[in-house]
């Protein structure tokens, strides 16, 4: 589990109020005054065409499992490019894990050794709507039709909270390589609200050796066995919070970079409970 380093909240990490031109960049990002990052209309057609398909064409799935989804290239290349234009922003720093030891619910996390790469936090929702959109999307066409742990509302909206976005990067011999889930029923952490996480690979095959998305899962004798998840530049892989023990294994060579995005339940957490609520 990933320590967030602070509450649910979404706040947007910096305002500015012009149109910045990024150093090796050829596209501007504009920003508007209340931080957004506005997209260039190529990207604004491009994702207007898809929100108008069906909800079943919007998004191809490109591995079915019981345990996770993986949808094909949920970003294509222009809007990963300008996902990169937005994140060249942002400063990731050393990731920090928790284990308070002891016998709390905290022993079934992640200690602080078994991860080594960076990240930065942000609020997609206000700083990036655009792709807070596209992902919550996903989280509502893929992953709450696929598991259905979220309360959907009288207009099909879902019904639910989003935590910051996490957007993480991964160089030489840089991992997670610590198998955890992102939240546990019996947990008393505000983390412990995640229902559904998506990971979204942002980098291409090529960019990195090593790096390799595992997911544990049952086989056929019912013992947990490694799979590892093919992930090219814009998939999204989609699964269960409380459920999926992942990790990310070493790097060998190149930067991977990704976002991790979860939808949260407080109903779902025994942190919110009683007067947390
Ligand atoms: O970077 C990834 O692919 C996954 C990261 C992850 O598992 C996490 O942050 O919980």
């Amino acid at each position: 589990m990933t320590v967030h380093p602070s509450s649910h909240v979404a706040k947007p990490q910096r305002r500015l109020c012009k149109k910045t031109s990024l150093k090796q960049s050829s596209k501007p990002l504009i920003i508007n005054s209340t931080g957004e990052v506005s997209l260039p209309p190529s990207t604004v057609a491009r994702l207007a065409n898809t929100e108008n398909q069906p909800p079943n064409k919007q998004f191809i799935i490109k591995e079915r499992h019981p345990d996770y989804v993986v949808v094909q290239s949920a970003f294509d290349r222009e809007t990963l490019l300008d996902i990169q234009q937005f994140l060249k922003r942002k400063r990731p720093r050393a990731a920090r894990m928790k284990n308070e030891g002891g016998d709390s619910d905290d022993e079934r996390k992640a200690r602080y050794d078994d991860r080594d790469c960076a990240v930065s936090w942000f609020s997609a929702s206000m700083e990036c709507p655009w792709l807070h959109k596209r992902l919550a999307a996903i989280v509502r066409l893929v992953g709450n039709a696929e598991w259905p742990l979220l309360k959907v509302g009288m207009h099909g909206q879902l019904l639910c909270e989003y935590e910051q976005t996490q957007y993480a990067v991964y160089g030489a011999n840089q991992h997670f390589r610590a198998w955890h889930q992102d939240a546990y029923a019996q947990g008393h952490d505000p983390e412990d609200a995640r229902q559904l996480t998506l990971v979204v690979m942002l980098s291409e095959r090529s960019a990195y050796t090593g790096g390799t998305f595992d997911a544990k899962v049952p086989g056929p004798s019912g013992r947990k066995r490694i799979r590892k998840i093919d992930l090219h530049a814009g998939d999204v892989v989609v699964f269960p919070a409380k459920q999926l023990e992942h990790r990310v294994s070493v790097v060998k060579s190149g930067v991977r970079k990704s976002l991790v995005f979860w939808a949260c339940d407080k109903a779902s957490c025994k942190y919110f409970a009683g007067e947390h609520v």
